[in-house]
Protein backbone atom coordinates (compact mmCIF):
# COMPACT_ATOMS: atom_id res chain seq x y z
CA UNK A 1 0.00 0.00 0.00
CA UNK A 2 1.41 3.52 -0.90
CA UNK A 3 1.65 6.29 1.98
CA UNK A 4 -0.93 8.23 0.66
CA UNK A 5 -3.96 4.74 0.18
CA UNK A 6 -2.14 4.10 3.78
CA UNK A 7 -3.33 8.13 5.29
CA UNK A 8 -6.74 7.91 3.76
CA UNK A 9 -8.21 4.72 4.63
CA UNK A 10 -6.84 6.00 8.28
CA UNK A 11 -8.95 9.05 7.93
CA UNK A 12 -12.01 6.99 6.76
CA UNK A 13 -11.18 4.59 9.54
CA UNK A 14 -10.89 7.14 12.20
CA UNK A 15 -13.69 7.70 15.06
CA UNK A 16 -15.25 10.98 14.91
CA UNK A 17 -15.52 11.69 18.21
CA UNK A 18 -12.73 14.42 18.63
CA UNK A 19 -14.97 16.62 15.85
CA UNK A 20 -18.28 16.38 17.62
CA UNK A 21 -19.60 19.59 19.29
CA UNK A 22 -20.38 19.26 22.66
CA UNK A 23 -23.79 19.26 23.64
CA UNK A 24 -23.39 22.13 26.17
CA UNK A 25 -22.41 24.30 23.04
CA UNK A 26 -25.82 23.03 20.91
CA UNK A 27 -28.80 25.28 20.70
CA UNK A 28 -31.65 23.05 20.90
CA UNK A 29 -35.54 22.78 22.02
CA UNK A 30 -37.98 20.22 23.98
CA UNK A 31 -40.90 18.57 22.69
CA UNK A 32 -43.46 20.28 24.89
CA UNK A 33 -41.83 23.57 24.14
CA UNK A 34 -44.40 25.92 21.76
CA UNK A 35 -43.15 27.13 18.29
CA UNK A 36 -42.84 31.07 19.93
CA UNK A 37 -39.98 29.83 21.82
CA UNK A 38 -38.59 27.42 19.57
CA UNK A 39 -38.60 30.32 17.14
CA UNK A 40 -37.04 32.41 19.34
CA UNK A 41 -34.23 30.08 19.74
CA UNK A 42 -33.75 29.47 16.50
CA UNK A 43 -33.22 33.65 15.47
CA UNK A 44 -31.33 34.20 18.54
CA UNK A 45 -28.88 31.28 17.63
CA UNK A 46 -28.67 32.17 14.04
CA UNK A 47 -29.18 28.71 13.29
CA UNK A 48 -30.97 27.33 10.72
CA UNK A 49 -32.14 23.79 12.54
CA UNK A 50 -31.70 22.55 15.88
CA UNK A 51 -32.29 19.53 17.62
CA UNK A 52 -34.95 18.73 19.58
CA UNK A 53 -34.70 16.66 22.80
CA UNK A 54 -36.94 14.93 25.35
CA UNK A 55 -36.61 15.07 29.44
CA UNK A 56 -34.38 11.95 29.43
CA UNK A 57 -31.91 14.37 26.89
CA UNK A 58 -32.73 11.37 24.20
CA UNK A 59 -32.74 13.23 20.27
CA UNK A 60 -36.16 12.95 18.90
CA UNK A 61 -36.47 15.09 15.47
CA UNK A 62 -34.99 18.13 14.70
CA UNK A 63 -36.48 21.62 13.81
CA UNK A 64 -36.19 24.45 11.02
CA UNK A 65 -37.55 27.62 10.61
CA UNK A 66 -39.10 26.57 7.31
CA UNK A 67 -41.02 23.86 9.46
CA UNK A 68 -42.08 27.03 11.91
CA UNK A 69 -43.53 28.96 9.07
CA UNK A 70 -44.63 26.19 7.07
CA UNK A 71 -47.32 25.21 9.90
CA UNK A 72 -48.37 28.98 10.51
CA UNK A 73 -49.52 29.37 6.99
CA UNK A 74 -52.55 30.37 6.44
CA UNK A 75 -54.51 30.81 2.93
CA UNK A 76 -53.80 34.69 3.11
CA UNK A 77 -50.98 35.46 5.60
CA UNK A 78 -48.62 34.00 8.22
CA UNK A 79 -51.26 33.08 11.59
CA UNK A 80 -48.52 34.16 13.94
CA UNK A 81 -51.01 34.18 17.19
CA UNK A 82 -50.79 30.19 16.81
CA UNK A 83 -47.60 30.25 17.09
CA UNK A 84 -48.11 29.89 21.14
CA UNK A 85 -51.00 27.45 20.70
CA UNK A 86 -48.77 24.39 18.59
CA UNK A 87 -46.11 22.38 20.32
CA UNK A 88 -42.45 21.95 18.82
CA UNK A 89 -43.24 17.83 18.61
CA UNK A 90 -46.14 18.28 16.27
CA UNK A 91 -44.08 19.95 13.65
CA UNK A 92 -40.26 18.55 13.73
CA UNK A 93 -38.90 16.20 11.17
CA UNK A 94 -38.86 12.88 13.42
CA UNK A 95 -36.71 10.94 10.82
CA UNK A 96 -33.10 12.19 10.93
CA UNK A 97 -29.89 10.24 10.87
CA UNK A 98 -28.32 9.22 14.26
CA UNK A 99 -24.66 8.38 14.84
CA UNK A 100 -22.99 7.06 17.82
CA UNK A 101 -19.51 8.75 18.97
CA UNK A 102 -17.35 5.40 17.85
CA UNK A 103 -18.50 5.96 14.29
CA UNK A 104 -15.62 6.01 11.95
CA UNK A 105 -15.38 9.15 9.71
CA UNK A 106 -15.84 7.17 6.31
CA UNK A 107 -19.78 6.95 7.57
CA UNK A 108 -19.93 10.64 9.03
CA UNK A 109 -19.19 11.50 5.73
CA UNK A 110 -21.87 9.87 3.64
CA UNK A 111 -24.35 10.82 5.68
CA UNK A 112 -23.13 14.89 6.03
CA UNK A 113 -23.94 14.63 1.88
CA UNK A 114 -27.53 15.07 2.40
CA UNK A 115 -27.49 16.38 6.32
CA UNK A 116 -26.26 19.81 7.40
CA UNK A 117 -25.65 18.35 10.91
CA UNK A 118 -25.65 14.86 12.77
CA UNK A 119 -27.17 14.78 15.96
CA UNK A 120 -24.72 11.94 18.05
CA UNK A 121 -25.95 9.67 21.06
CA UNK A 122 -24.22 7.64 23.58
CA UNK A 123 -25.09 4.08 23.73
CA UNK A 124 -27.57 4.67 26.04
CA UNK A 125 -28.97 6.81 23.49
CA UNK A 126 -28.13 10.24 25.53
CA UNK A 127 -27.74 13.25 23.32
CA UNK A 128 -23.84 13.37 23.08
CA UNK A 129 -23.60 16.81 20.73
CA UNK A 130 -23.72 17.21 16.93
CA UNK A 131 -21.03 16.50 14.25
CA UNK A 132 -21.66 19.85 11.61
CA UNK A 133 -20.51 19.30 7.53
CA UNK A 134 -18.12 22.32 8.67
CA UNK A 135 -16.36 20.23 10.73
CA UNK A 136 -15.95 17.46 8.10
CA UNK A 137 -15.39 19.49 5.64
CA UNK A 138 -12.46 21.21 8.02
CA UNK A 139 -10.84 17.52 8.64
CA UNK A 140 -10.82 16.83 4.82
CA UNK A 141 -9.08 20.19 3.47
CA UNK A 142 -6.51 19.42 6.40
CA UNK A 143 -6.17 15.96 4.71
CA UNK A 144 -5.65 17.24 1.04
CA UNK A 145 -3.35 20.48 2.00
CA UNK A 146 -1.35 17.64 3.97
CA UNK A 147 -1.11 15.50 1.04
CA UNK A 148 0.04 18.15 -1.73
O1 LIG B 1 -24.02 31.29 14.64
C1 LIG B 1 -23.21 30.83 13.82
N1 LIG B 1 -21.89 30.74 14.18
C2 LIG B 1 -20.98 30.19 13.31
N2 LIG B 1 -19.69 30.11 13.70
N3 LIG B 1 -21.29 29.74 12.07
C3 LIG B 1 -22.57 29.84 11.68
C4 LIG B 1 -23.56 30.35 12.52
N4 LIG B 1 -24.74 30.24 11.86
C5 LIG B 1 -24.47 29.70 10.63
N5 LIG B 1 -23.15 29.47 10.52
C6 LIG B 1 -22.49 28.94 9.31
C7 LIG B 1 -21.80 27.62 9.59
O2 LIG B 1 -20.74 27.45 8.67
O3 LIG B 1 -23.51 28.66 8.31
C8 LIG B 1 -23.57 27.27 8.06
C9 LIG B 1 -24.99 26.82 7.91
O4 LIG B 1 -25.71 27.02 9.14
P1 LIG B 1 -27.15 26.41 9.37
O5 LIG B 1 -26.89 24.87 9.69
O6 LIG B 1 -27.93 26.45 8.11
O7 LIG B 1 -27.74 27.09 10.55
C10 LIG B 1 -22.90 26.62 9.28
O8 LIG B 1 -22.45 25.33 8.85
P2 LIG B 1 -22.10 24.21 9.90
O9 LIG B 1 -21.16 24.73 10.95
O10 LIG B 1 -21.62 23.01 9.10
O11 LIG B 1 -23.47 23.84 10.62
C11 LIG B 1 -24.42 23.02 9.96
C12 LIG B 1 -25.73 23.07 10.68
O12 LIG B 1 -25.58 22.52 11.99
C13 LIG B 1 -26.25 24.48 10.89
C14 LIG B 1 -27.18 24.27 12.07
O13 LIG B 1 -28.43 23.71 11.63
C15 LIG B 1 -26.46 23.20 12.88
N6 LIG B 1 -25.62 23.77 13.95
C16 LIG B 1 -24.31 24.09 13.87
N7 LIG B 1 -23.84 24.53 15.07
C17 LIG B 1 -24.89 24.46 15.92
C18 LIG B 1 -26.02 23.98 15.21
N8 LIG B 1 -27.22 23.80 15.80
C19 LIG B 1 -27.31 24.12 17.12
N9 LIG B 1 -26.28 24.60 17.87
C20 LIG B 1 -25.04 24.77 17.31
N10 LIG B 1 -24.03 25.23 18.08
Amino acid sequence: MTIDRLKQSQLMSKEISDLIISHEKVAHVQLQNPLDHALLILIKSGYTAIPVLDNDFRVRGQISKNEILDSILGLERLEIERLHDITVETVMKKKIPRLKTDTTFSKALTTSINHPFICIEDEEASFVGILTRSSILALVNRYFQQST
